[in-house]
């Protein structure tokens, strides 16, 4: 039996997940559990690029596993486990460092976004994009399930693995594809020009453990028709232009409810009839339908279980992360075992 594709995927634990996250991503991270090997890592030396947060952070990593495990990746199947608990990633990440060009780090547009109007912009935020190539490429992974915003960085990835390969004339790291879902670019709620985020405040993003009444205090207030007009959602199969908000809403209904219900609010839609009042309300139904599983299974989950699955998933990962290191540092030509070599030990 040939063995399954294998697929990496990383989440900063800078805050609880939002339904950007779930829809974007993670949604696939689990479907993918089905016939792939997976690797999800917390990744939290990435967290740290814009400052550190010693008395949070760690509690924000358990919280994040603990909401990972109740989307339904399941630490059994898949390989759960956090970042820093695998050193060979920031290793990998250095000796990549020296395969990057500086002129494509400069085009990578999060960076900007980031780095616009900050106090200070640390180096770290610069290269976050290298440290993210060497956790996929550390698993020589092929397909990363991620959300639109991240494929940028995913062509930087594939970049930085061919050069690699031309240098040490070898065909080592595969090509890296992004695995996107229907629901790839979630759009915030009070700003809908913006992608829901969790820096942007908390009445831009819907957390996914968040209390149904303070769910609804923000779809009540969602933006609809401001902004301006966009091409209509893609999928809707509404012909009219659509403002983002409205757009927005229509998406995140989409990916909820069942298909003649989205069709249902959209026929209403063309008629003209006004309706917005009641497609929030369809949304607020069907994420809740969405969400409560999610909620329910948080809340069976105990800090034990989650630790003790993390260090699993931590040897599980460091395993083969230290047989790809240990072939890197052969092919650049450093380490022991070159020393070892050279002198004919
Ligand atoms: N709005 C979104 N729509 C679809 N997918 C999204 N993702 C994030 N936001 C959306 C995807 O979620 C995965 C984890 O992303 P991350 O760890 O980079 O989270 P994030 O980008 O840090 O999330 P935020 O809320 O945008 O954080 P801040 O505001 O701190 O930068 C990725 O696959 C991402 O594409």
């Amino acid at each position: 039996m040939s063995p399954q594709p294998r697929v990496f995927s990383g989440i900063q634990p800078t805050a609880r997940l939002h339904v950007g996250n779930y829809l974007g991503a993670i949604q696939n991270w689990v479907r993918l559990q089905e016939d792939h090997e997976c690797l999800y890592s917390i990744v939290d030396y990435h967290a740290v690029t814009q400052g550190f947060a010693p008395a949070e952070l760690p509690r924000r990593t358990l919280d994040l596993a603990a909401e990972l495990i109740a989307c339904g990746i399941d630490p059994e199947r898949s390989i759960l486990f956090v970042q820093s608990h695998v050193p060979e990633h920031t290793e990998l990440a250095w000796v990549l460092n020296c395969v990057v060009s500086f002129g494509d780090l400069t085009r990578m547009t999060q960076f900007k976004d980031k780095s616009e109007g900050a106090e200070h912009v640390s180096g770290a935020l610069f290269s976050y994009p290298v440290l993210q190539a060497a956790d996929i490429l550390l698993y020589r992974a092929a397909r990363v399930p991620v959300g639109e915003d991240q494929v940028q960085h995913l062509e930087l990835t594939r970049r930085i693995g061919r050069r690699f390969n031309a240098l040490v004339g070898r065909d080592y790291f595969p090509e890296v594809e992004p695995f996107l879902s229907p629901a790839p670019r979630i759009m915030s709620l009070a700003d809908p020009s913006k992608k829901m985020s969790k820096s942007l405040g908390p009445s831009h993003f819907i957390g996914l453990t968040e209390d149904p009444d303070a769910v609804w205090k923000k779809l009540r207030s969602a933006v609809t028709d401001v902004g301006g007009p966009t091409e209509a959602a893609p999928g809707t199969g509404a012909g009219e232009r659509m403002s983002p908000g409205v757009e927005n809403l229509f998406l995140l209904l989409r990916t909820t409810a069942p298909a003649a219900v989205t069709e249902s609010y959209l026929e209403r839609y063309r008629s003209g009839e006004p309706m917005y009042g009641d497609l929030k309300q369809a949304v607020r139904y069907h994420l809740e339908e969405t969400l409560r599983p999610m909620r329910e299974r948080r809340a069976e989950l105990d800090d034990r279980s989650v630790r003790a699955a993390l260090r699993a998933g931590a040897e599980r990962a460091g395993d083969l992360a230290r047989r790809t290191m240990a072939d890197v540092r052969d092919l650049v030509g450093v380490g022991p075992v070159a020393l070892d070599r050279a002198s004919g030990a």
